[in-house]
């Protein structure tokens, strides 16, 4: 087995003035476009000479002239649009469960304005920061083929955007229809800086499902009564585990279920006899989330903006990071009367966690010509959920997940592959500083890692460091495979204390490469949702126990297996993905719970140029933030 690397609630599409969020079809932002191409090809760097030279220098005024039309005409014969947004980030108060604390927003919005797109749009969305701290923007499951510039992780593709500063990211949707999010990705900011993005079918591409009379998003979120950022950096410094929610959120409402909440309730309005599809998306911080609706099932048929073969279930499990869209099928008769959608979380770490109920109303609207309000409401039903640690719900619903795999959606599985990697995935610890008593486990401070590798920020951005030439910033030496094997999912080593270093994994352009991702026991077994930026996945396996190298890979499912972004590591499993690695960059792996991200359960793949100018990292644009 080779292992490369070892060695070396706004109108959809529409102009809102209250949000600031616009879509814009005139001068001064053709104007403006044309700025940003011209400052995109003008950047110094290794690119540039290539995008000028020989025939290219023609195409970029006949480009130039293209964004320009491009801005002006909504539509053109491919029918791709240029969708411009500006997000200020902003500080603005806001009160839940009694509690009114100032929280960063965009646009003094919670959750955050939505951005919506077709397929093959471009979206240029200008974040403008007027709060104190240090932001950037991720667009989470957008592939960002060859725009790594615009992904977004502090300190891996950009340097934070600071007070007063301004960032253009600018990316094309490519292959991708559903439902995905934007949200903070720096210290734990996204607990309220987190939107949805809305990918539409490109212009008359019907859904491969019957089509839906109305969309709704529900985001489901994590209220802290407290301000998130003293949570963690206290948890930080003493070693503890941090602080949990109070509540849980759909579109930003706690609802009725917590106290001096009831007023803070979404409510969906829906007719008899009608589908609905639902945008789902988990932007909670540390929890994965059960779904459900009281006296209906839901039909899944989208996970993370990749459709899925259909399938009914009367509860889902989301977990952070994760998208997935269903239909709702609403009763052929129920006038007046109110169902609860709910979520709470599934669980399985030893640490303490929130355990409380997020609710909504699913709300029938009156039957026109029948008596009105005559019929007494009936009690509001409560769905059944799972117990909070039903890790066989878990399996069983993952297995569920599979590709459409179709001629129309094929799944390119890698059928084999040229790289394999195996990473242990979970908690460790690292000694208590002397003159300081720690609260973690057993004196020590809490630490996660993968392979042993606590991953250690850099305090400059990685893909700049690499595209002009490392200069020492990180290396390409990240194990390929634990540093010693264990029995991960038994009885854990006597020493759990991690490593720590800014360690990458380089591949060459086009590689298909198969990860293994094995949960650790140590300091408690726990489903860990694993995030790849710049990539989907192919979910090919996964099971209980150690992985078995030469029993599970004749199991793969190489024909329909699920193609994502976050996966749900097995509690006390493992999972093995692949993916091909066709977009030049660096690339953050990560689990997507906040609080194992702070700890160090993170690595970063590098991603070589290929031999063909457009198998190439572009130069960086000229507003990339600075350190
Ligand atoms: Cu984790």
């Amino acid at each position: 087995m080779e292992v490369i690397g070892q060695n070396d609630h706004h109108p959809p599409l529409g102009h809102t003035h209250r949000s600031r969020t616009f879509e814009v079809v005139h001068g001064d932002i053709a104007t403006y476009s044309t700025k940003r191409y011209l400052a995109f090809n003008g950047s110094q760097g290794r690119g540039t000479k290539e995008l000028l030279q020989g025939e290219e220098m023609g195409l970029v005024n006949l480009l130039v002239f293209a964004v320009a039309v491009l801005s002006v005409l909504p539509v053109l014969c491919h029918g791709q649009r240029t969708r411009h947004y500006q997000f200020n980030i902003e500080m603005q108060n806001v009160t839940r469960l009694c509690h009114t604390k100032s929280i960063v927003t965009v646009n003094g919005h919670f959750p955050g304005p939505k951005i919506v797109a077709r397929e093959g749009d471009r979206v240029l969305v200008r974040v403008t920061n007027h709060v104190p701290n240090n932001v950037s923007i991720h667009w989470h499951g957008i592939r960002q083929l060859r725009s790594g510039w615009a992904d977004g992780p502090a300190y891996i593709t950009q340097c934070p955007i600071q007070t007063g500063q301004s960032y253009v990211y600018n990316f094309t949707i490519v292959g991708q229809r559903g439902t995905l999010f934007w949200h903070a990705h720096i210290s734990w900011l996204r607990s309220t800086l987190y939107g949805p993005i809305v990918i539409l079918p490109k212009l008359h591409v019907p859904y491969p499902f019957p089509k839906p009379s109305k969309e709704f998003i529900l985001i489901f979120g994590e209220w802290f009564n407290a301000d998130t950022e003293a949570i963690i950096n206290q948890a930080l410094q003493t070693g503890a585990g941090p602080n949990v929610s109070e509540a849980y959120t759909i579109n930003g409402l706690p609802g009725p279920l917590y106290n001096c909440s009831s007023k803070d309730t979404y409510k969906m309005n829906v007719e008899p006899g009608k589908t609905y599809l639902l945008r789902l998306i988990n932007a909670a911080l540390n929890d994965d989330l059960f779904v459900g609706i009281a006296g209906h099932n839901l039909t899944v048929v989208d996970a993370d903006a990749v459709y899925v073969k259909p399938f009914e279930t009367e509860t889902l499990l989301i977990t952070p990071g994760q998208t997935t869209n269903v239909l709702l099928r609403t009763k052929d008769f129920h006038p007046n009367s109110s169902f609860l959608m709910a979520a709470r979380p599934y669980a399985t770490g030893l640490g303490t966690f929130d355990n409380t109920t997020t609710a909504g109303v699913l709300q029938y609207r009156e039957e026109p010509g029948s008596r009105k309000q005559s019929k007494p409401l009936l009690p509001l039903l409560r769905p059944n959920l799972p117990a909070l640690n039903d890790t066989a719900f878990a399996a069983n619903f993952s297995a569920k997940l599979r590709s459409l795999a179709n001629s129309d959606f094929p799944a390119k599985v890698p059928r084999s592959v040229d790289g394999r990697f195996f990473f242990t995935v979970g908690l460790g610890a690292d000694p208590c500083p002397k003159n300081q008593t720690c609260q973690g486990p057993n004196g020590t401070k809490f630490a996660a890692s993968m392979n042993n590798v606590s991953f250690a920020m850099p305090t400059t951005a990685l893909l700049q460091a690499y595209f002009s030439g490392n200069g020492g910033v990180f290396a390409a030496d990240f194990p390929g495979e634990p540093p010693f094997p264990f029995n991960y999912t038994g009885t854990p080593p006597n020493n759990t204390f991690v490593s720590h270093g800014t360690r990458a994994v380089a591949v060459p352009y086009g590689a298909r490469v198969e990860v293994v991702l094995q949960d650790t026991s140590i300091l408690g077994a726990e489903s860990h949702p694993l995030h790849l930026h710049g990539f989907n996945f192919f979910v090919v396996g996964q099971g209980f126990g150690n992985f078995d190298p030469e029993k599970d890979p004749p199991r793969f499912n190489l024909v329909d297996p699920v193609e994502r972004n976050t996966v749900g590591v097995p509690s006390g499993g493992w999972v093995a993905i692949r993916f091909v690695a066709d977009n030049p960059g660096v690339w953050f792996m990560h689990c997507h719970f906040e609080v194992h991200l702070s700890w160090g359960l993170k690595m970063v793949w590098v991603v070589l140029d290929g031999e063909k100018p457009n198998q190439k990292l572009p130069p960086p644009p000229r507003d990339l933030p600075q350190c």
